[in-house]
């Protein structure tokens, strides 16, 4: 049950530090990390356990149990080499061994519940069994929250800061570096066709520099001086009346709904480190988010369109 509950908490805080960069997001990172080592303290109660099961039913009957040990083992192992620094295993990174083995173990951990259920028993929570998790809690918490040299605190690694042409390019899944004609290129915002000349007027008049973190769930960060257009210029700009979200789209497709109030914080850029985007980094324009993760930044900009859809009604990560 306790294992259960572990996964339960695995699995949430998980998710949490993939979807917010910034605030509050340090918690679901001590929590994640303090229920990984709680997981392995009671390991050795639970391979007790599975050992009489298996000795019951048989191999065959336990494969489905087995695969769950072997992939929840996997996450934990590949979660604890990348807070040890580690980051690839051959051509994988170590990131996605830990989120494919942590996807894999839903399922089965599903399976799990269902054909084995376990009641819990009130000695579970008699004092002698709630001491000990007391002891075995604070005492890992306090481990977890260990600061770690050149890590922040969403664990990635440091990778090119003021530097864009050190900073890695990366796509969220299966996106390609467009082609895209400067010329040709416009950004639609709320309808209204911006030229990247009319989009420069703009930045000479309304610019604004920001330095801000682009931090990958893939695992590194970089910190770059950007320059563009605030969006609420460009949505006044464009007459745009606003909605509660704004959908950003982008020229491949990819594509994220942030919240209006966010719009104050967000930048349309057309330059980092006083140079224009390089193809990779989302020339002619990307969205700069501060304070969220890298797959919000949408690149190579193709339209930003008010809209009545509330922010959270699309899935939590894209789908390319
Ligand atoms: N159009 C588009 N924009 C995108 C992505 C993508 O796949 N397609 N990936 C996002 C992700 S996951 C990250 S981390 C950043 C990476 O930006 P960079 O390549 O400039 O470092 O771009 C974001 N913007
Ligand atoms: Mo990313």
């Amino acid at each position: 049950m306790a294992l259960l509950v572990l996964l339960l908490a695995a699995i949430t805080s998980g998710v949490l530090m993939f979807t917010l960069g910034s605030g509050w997001n340090r918690w679901p990172t001590v929590v994640h990390g303090t229920v990984a080592i709680a997981m392995l303290a009671l390991a050795p109660w639970k391979s007790a356990i599975s050992r009489r099961g298996l000795d019951r039913r048989g191999v065959l009957a336990a494969a489905p149990s087995l695969a769950l040990a072997v992939v929840v083992a996997a996450a934990l192992v590949s979660g604890f080499a990348h807070r040890a620094g580690v980051r690839h295993v051959g051509p994988l990174l170590v990131q996605q061994v830990h989120v494919g083995a942590a996807i894999a173990a839903v399922p089965l951990a599903a399976w799990h519940v269902v054909a084995r259920p376990a009641r819990p028993r009130r000695t579970d929570l008699s004092r002698r069994a709630v001491l000990r998790r007391l002891v075995i809690g604070t005492s890992t918490a306090a481990t977890a929250v260990l600061p770690h040299a050149g890590d922040r605190f969403t664990r990635s690694l440091e990778r090119g800061s003021f530097d864009p042409a050190a900073m890695p390019v990366t796509q969220w899944l299966d996106d390609d570096v467009p082609m895209v004609d400067s010329d040709q290129w416009c950004l639609v915002v709320a309808g209204w066709p911006w030229s990247l000349a009319e989009l420069g007027e703009l930045v000479d008049k309304h610019g604004r520099e920001l330095s801000a973190t682009l931090d990958c769930t893939g695992g590194w960060y970089a910190q770059q001086r950007w320059s563009g257009v605030p969006r609420d210029r460009l949505l006044a700009a464009s007459e745009a009346e606003a909605g509660p979200s704004l959908e950003v789209r982008s020229l491949t497709g990819y594509s994220r709904r942030l919240p209006a109030p966010d719009a104050g914080r967000l930048v349309v850029a057309t330059a980092v480190g006083g140079r224009p985007l390089s193809a990779g980094h989302g020339a002619p324009a990307r969205l700069v988010a501060p304070g969220r993760r890298g797959f919000w930044w949408v690149k190579w900009l193709a339209s930003i369109e008010p809209s009545d859809t509330p922010w959270w009604w699309q899935p939590p990560f894209p789908f390319t």
